[in-house]
């Protein structure tokens, strides 16, 4: 019988002993059955709301010379009764959701920025209840790293396990706290993460005294709100040329191995909601530790974009877990986290009692001279620094200053570390090393059978062998061959969710045409249950790979046992070769069907890492494994924002016949059609008496998915060519539907020849 215990709900600002944090909200519950309530809406940066009068007044805020805000009111004189006072006041900073102090658009839980964390034990019955107060639009949100086991349909990603959340609808999220470990919740519509629907999620051990902790939330930030920045962008992508926010080819940053940062015009980045643009003075998000003592940092990338190497000035970083998961402790100077992966770090209060800076850096060293192919770029360095600070005080200092400090220096007698590089190595001159996701050893902890995914073969040692019975080997390549896509196939996500079984819903997949050439479609695979999954997640065959990628897992975690690097110049770094393990079967382009070229490569059983979101180098390739042992449809994509969107992603049906249904009740959703004889019925008086019928015969085509693909693809020698394919498309495609029986031209399978989106 379940227990229904009275919330006990604590809300907390994070001010333990050891360390605070700088207006990060918790909400801690350490009951079996807990109780939070998340209201989503839209409001504004650097505005300001005091009571007035019993009157609720909201001004802008500007942001002083000296880092101090001030209300601001073009009405603030005597002329206009009540804003006499405005100019000039002097407002706390706590009051106010800065940013980087640029005024724009944002979404807040509980009118807050980032969303209140919430904190658990591992086990108990989690329910949120999510309340939509956005003016026009759906939400859903997503548990990054909670597994869902038994209650697939609450994973929170619109369309794919549940209906969207209306604007003034709520909804009630029930499911269970497992694993335990660093984890967070965002929006999983479109791109609605980006514009600050996040928030961190830690589920403590159980039984195991509760430690304070801080969470540490990266963010890379745009001064455009998602949905413009995502128009103008797709306008870019399917009319030829970049959209109005992405760096041009011969201004996009390359990190040292000769690889592509981003396309993106890079405004700032935030830590817990705050950073600075350009040299402003906005305020900055503080961390306190005692001198002698340390500090629990859970870092997340909630960002959509840029990857970050985070590290303090003159203080090592212990990295003890990854997506919530134990790792032997590795002590560097630096980690380097991707768009959906969290690390933990402890940092020991061992330097003299001071500020330093906490910076979060990209992976910029400069920008390419010969951009093209991507096998050849040549990369000049420059002096563009693409970073976001914090500041780390020990406890005692009160100067109200910014720190002085700087980075230690690497050294041939002293060299720095970096946790998770996306490439093998640093230039020699830069007395750096990498420890990659691949030399990192799971901690097997008392309790791990329960927190930790459930994991194979995990002592079975060190082995070549894929060939056990149970083992599902399925590669995927993640080249950007036609663009965004896995498998020569960009995503086209469903229009209800998939348990309710609506033909229509989705777009199946032409697997010839896939194979071929290319498709867009509702890519899913079906994995049977109880048996070995190994993912093989490839990024090979240049000219096409030329990004690093983050790929997540939803309703599981996986063992990362083997990764493949491209072959690098020692001296410069400078990637050089891609990796040659995996073999292509087809068109070396698309790479839609490959396998090993020597066998599997060797695969660390005995003590892999577990995580559920992935490097996938350039160049290279990750392989991962996980048990079939959670039915459900699970999301598999990029964790950076727009290749999500453009289409990397995927659908796993895992153990079809065992779903589990959800709820009665539960809300049910899709397109809605009738005929002519319904519509006539109705005229009629009849009603719906008149049984549905096929919908009528679509007469206006729907080809532009064709030509401006095309277009997009190889720009203007090919624009004849597209439109002409595209005129026969609709031709055909008209014929088709003058002919009984009647369908509607949905954007399937549509045949794909290009190398466009990126991003
Ligand atoms: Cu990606």
């Amino acid at each position: 019988m379940t227990r229904h215990l009275a919330p006990r709900t604590i809300i907390i600002l994070i001010m333990s002993a050891l360390v605070a944090a700088q207006s990060v909200l918790s909400q801690l519950c350490t009951d079996s059955v807990c109780h939070f309530s998340l209201v989503i809406r839209r409001t504004k940066t650097m505005t300001h709301t005091r009571n007035l009068n019993g009157r609720r007044d909201t001004n802008s805020v500007k942001l002083r010379d000296d880092g101090r805000l001030e209300l601001f009111s073009p009405l603030g004189n005597p002329a206009h009764p009540g804003k006499e006072n405005v100019n000039g006041t002097l407002v706390p900073m706590e009051e106010v959701i800065t940013t980087d102090g640029v005024q724009r658009n944002v979404i807040t839980v509980n009118d807050m920025f980032p969303g209140p964390t919430i904190e658990v034990v591992e086990g108990a019955q989690v329910v949120v209840k999510v309340t939509n107060k956005l003016l026009t639009e759906a939400t859903g949100i997503h548990w990054h790293g909670l597994h869902m086991r038994s209650t697939p349909y609450m994973d929170g990603v619109p369309y794919v396990t549940q209906c969207p959340i209306m604007p003034r609808e709520s909804f009630v999220y029930r499911f269970n706290a497992e694993p335990a470990g660093t984890h967070f919740y965002h929006s999983h519509l479109r791109t609605q993460r980006e514009d600050g629907l996040f928030g961190a999620f830690i589920v403590h051990r159980a039984r195991s005294p509760i430690v304070p902790s801080i969470p540490v939330i990266l963010h890379d930030w745009y001064h455009i709100e998602a949905t413009p920045y995502w128009i103008s962008n797709m306008f870019g992508l399917e009319h030829a040329g970049d959209g109005e926010y992405m760096l041009g080819a011969y201004e996009r940053p390359f990190s040292h191995d000769g690889v592509k940062v981003s396309s993106r015009v890079f405004n700032s980045a935030l830590i817990n909601g705050r950073g600075r643009f350009g040299d402003n003075r906005a305020p900055l998000s503080t961390f306190m530790v005692p001198s002698g003592g340390h500090g629990n940092f859970r870092i997340i990338h909630v960002g959509p974009d840029y990857p970050f190497r985070f590290s303090v000035d003159q203080h090592e970083l212990t990295v003890t877990a990854s997506d919530g998961f134990d790792m032997t402790p590795r002590r560097v100077q630096s980690v380097i986290i991707y768009p959906g992966e969290s690390y933990d770090v402890r940092i020991n209060g061992t330097a003299r009692p001071d500020l330093y800076w906490v910076r979060a850096e990209t992976l910029r060293v400069g920008h390419c001279t010969k951009c093209y192919p991507y096998d050849e770029v040549v990369v000049v360095p420059d002096d563009v620094t693409e970073e976001v600070r914090a500041i780390l005080r020990y406890q005692g200092v009160t100067a109200d200053r910014d720190p002085t400090t700087t980075k230690r220096g690497c050294t041939n007698d002293n060299p720095c570390h970096v946790f998770n590089c996306p490439f093998a190595g640093y230039p020699e001159h830069l007395h750096t090393s990498c420890i990659n996701m691949n030399d990192v050893e799971a901690l097997a902890l008392p309790s791990e059978g329960a927190g930790q995914s459930k994991a194979t073969d995990r002592y079975a040692g060190h082995s070549r062998t894929t060939e056990a019975a149970d083992v599902i080997e399925i590669f995927l390549n993640f080249n950007f061959a036609i663009g965004s896509s896995v498998n020569g196939r960009r995503f086209i996500g469903p229009t209800a969710p998939l348990h309710q079984n609506t033909t229509a819903a989705t777009v199946p997949c032409d697997e010839e045409l896939c194979l071929r050439s290319g498709c867009r479609c509702t890519h899913m695979i079906d994995i049977p249950y109880n048996q070995t999954i190994q993912l093989v997640m490839y990024n090979t065959f240049a000219p096409t790979s030329q990004t690093h990628h983050s790929v997540h897992i939803h309703g599981h975690a996986f063992q990362v046992v083997a990764m493949g690097y491209p072959s690098y110049n020692k001296t410069t770094g400078r990637y050089m070769q891609p990796n040659t393990d995996v073999k292509c079967k087809n068109d070396l382009w698309l790479c839609t069907d490959a396998t090993w070229r020597d066998g599997p490569p060797l695969l660390n059983l005995i003590n892999p890492p577990l995580k559920d979101t992935v490097l996938v180098p350039a160049n290279g390739y990750t392989v991962v494994r996980f048990r079939s042992d959670n039915p459900g449809h699970w999301m598999l994509h990029c964790h950076n924002d727009q290749h999500m969107n453009e289409g990397m992603a995927l659908v796993l049906r895992e153990a079809a016949d065992r779903h589990p249904p959800p709820p009665a009740g539960f809300p049910t959703c899709g397109d809605f059609t009738w005929s002519s004889e319904q519509y006539q019925s109705a005229l009629d008086g009849g009603g719906p008496a008149v049984p549905p019928g096929p919908p009528d015969v679509q007469t206006t085509c729907t080809a532009p998915d064709l030509q401006v693909i095309a277009l997009s693809a190889v720009g203007g020698a090919v624009v004849m060519a597209a439109t002409l394919a595209a005129a026969i498309y609709c031709a055909i495609n008209r014929k088709k539907a003058a002919s009984p029986p009647a369908v509607t031209v949905a954007a399937d399978a549509v045949p794909l020849k290009s190398n466009v989106g990126d991003a």
